[in-house]
């Protein structure tokens, strides 16, 4: 019977260790939430590093654990982290997929390891793939992955997706190693991105960089034709909907009501990163009180930023920033009673995030670069009485489906400041037509519908290259 592999850079897991025992959690990200439906059935299986350094001794027994979840880990040395994850996938394809090209660094000894890790993926999904399994591979850190599996396994069903943005012909072709990462990717039959522009952008780079032939969206490869499509991804709507009734969460809600009597609360969730804007937001807000002092005392910046990376420099350097604006605008505007934003370095339990996005008068994501932006689409989610404004980053993917959300440049300090005095005095009425459209598109666009089309469509896509084939 054929099974469907999903392979991703971590698993769905979150392990940890204490005087050398091992302690296994299954993480409930929005991804692994979707394909649960999958890779829990049958003999399917999700292969990927279980993001702990595991000592040998202990590696056959965390093997045994994770087979009981249908996971199948793939494990990794620390020089390995170091070169494959840190340097080459977070300080070379990033960057440059991100247009922070600036922050590259285009290290041999990078490649390298990210050729050796990609071969090491390859390896173990070899050991389980047969003739007729269908395997999905997730993200830009196993680009390599699908062309080191069609070598070796030609007849097998072979889809990607890539969740972070894909650049323009002119970024992509700055990386010393764009062809070999193109033609990696055209091992798969069928390439999904996040909109029409990233798979645009996509076949243009291939087109240019590689002697193919391409029409539209299809690519020949040899005799087989590969597909570059949009999957725009959605959420588990239903688990925000359900977590807006939740005890706990009506019980710190409460709580948020007691603390922010009379003031509107602007909620911005993001992890550190550079991509995410938050420099710039912290800018717009503070020229928003500046332009608007009417508002001293009537509104606060509720910013999370959830750690990330905090070993490569430039993350570091931004906590330092963020921390010195944030404090200089506490400082500068602050009153007696009040301070205009609470700052949080630090990650929050699902419930308390489901309270702030309830809570919440204005979401605000201000993304430079975003390949989707899943908190925009929870913050929509999570308004069960169509209340509430997003302010929403034309960068983000998310921006070409909510676009009923005030969309602004996230450059433009000046729109975002008036964007948000917009969003404050947005009549009810308004709201409610804007955050009504929006939840419809959420609500029918989820995570169940998007690991459904894309499966179907790689199954076209198979039927599709047979019968090319045939004739
Ligand atoms: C990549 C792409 C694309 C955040 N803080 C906490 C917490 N979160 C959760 C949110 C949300 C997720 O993390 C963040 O998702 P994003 O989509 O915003 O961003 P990335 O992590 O960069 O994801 C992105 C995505 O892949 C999917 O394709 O949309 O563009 O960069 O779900 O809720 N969760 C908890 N505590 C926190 O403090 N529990």
């Amino acid at each position: 019977m054929s099974k469907t592999i999903i392979v991703s850079n971590r698993l769905p897991v979150k392990i940890t260790e204490k005087d050398g025992e091992y302690v296994l959690n299954p993480s409930e990200g929005g991804l692994a939430t979707g394909l649960g439906s999958i890779y829990r059935q049958g003999y399917n299986i999700w292969i990927g590093w279980p993001g702990i350094d595991v000592s040998e001794e202990a590696q056959p027994q965390i093997r045994e654990q994770l087979q009981t979840l249908n996971l199948m880990p793939v494990y990794l040395t620390q020089e390995e982290i170091n070169n494959y994850y840190e340097g080459f996938s977070n300080e070379v394809l990033w960057p440059v997929f991100h247009y922070m090209s600036v922050y590259a660094r285009y290290e041999q000894v990078y490649w390298d390891f990210y050729y050796q890790v990609n071969s090491k993926f390859r390896d173990v999904v070899l050991q389980v793939a047969e003739p007729g399994d269908v395997i999905w591979i997730h993200d830009y850190q196993l680009l390599l992955l699908p062309g080191m599996i069609r070598s070796e396994a030609p007849d097998v069903a072979i889809g990607y997706f890539q969740h972070i943005p894909f650049p323009s012909y002119e970024l992509f072709r700055l990386i010393p190693w764009r062809c070999e990462l193109l033609e990696g990717m055209l091992g798969a039959d069928l390439l999904g991105f996040h909109t029409f522009d990233d798979s645009h952008h996509f076949l243009n780079a291939v087109t240019r960089l590689l002697p193919v032939n391409a029409s539209a969206n299809v690519v020949m490869v040899n005799d087989r034709a590969v597909i570059a499509e949009t999957f725009p991804m959605g959420i588990d709507n239903q688990k925000f909907e359900q977590l807006s009734h939740d005890p706990e969460v009506l019980r710190q809600m409460e709580s948020l009501k007691e603390s922010f009597q009379q003031t509107h609360l602007v909620l911005s969730i993001d992890r550190l990163d550079y991509s995410k804007g938050i420099i710039q937001r912290l800018q717009a807000f503070e020229l928003f009180l500046q332009l608007y002092p009417e508002y001293v005392e009537k509104v606060i910046l509720y910013m999370i930023v959830v750690p990330s990376r905090d070993s490569v420099p430039q993350y570091r350097e931004l906590r330092d920033a963020i921390d010195m604006l944030a404090g200089g605008i506490n400082a500068r505007f602050r009153t007696i009673n009040w301070h205009p934003i609470n700052y949080f370095y630090r990650s929050f339990p699902i419930e308390t995030l489901a309270a702030l996005y309830n809570f919440a008068d204005v979401g605000l994501v201000t993304p430079m670069r975003d390949g989707m932006n899943l908190v925009s689409k929870e913050y929509v989610a999570s308004r069960k009485n169509n209340d509430g404004v997003l302010i929403l980053s034309e960068m983000a993917g998310a921006s070409k489906e909510l676009i009923d959300a005030l969309i602004v440049n996230p450059n433009n300090i000046g729109a975002i400041a008036r964007a948000l005095h917009e969003a404050l005095n947005m009549p009810e009425a308004e709201q409610q037509r804007r955050m009504k459209q929006m939840r419809q598109v959420v609500g029918k666009f989820n995570i169940s519908h998007w690991v459904k089309l894309f499966m179907a469509r790689l199954q076209e896509v198979k039927q599709m290259q047979q019968s090319m084939l045939a004739r």
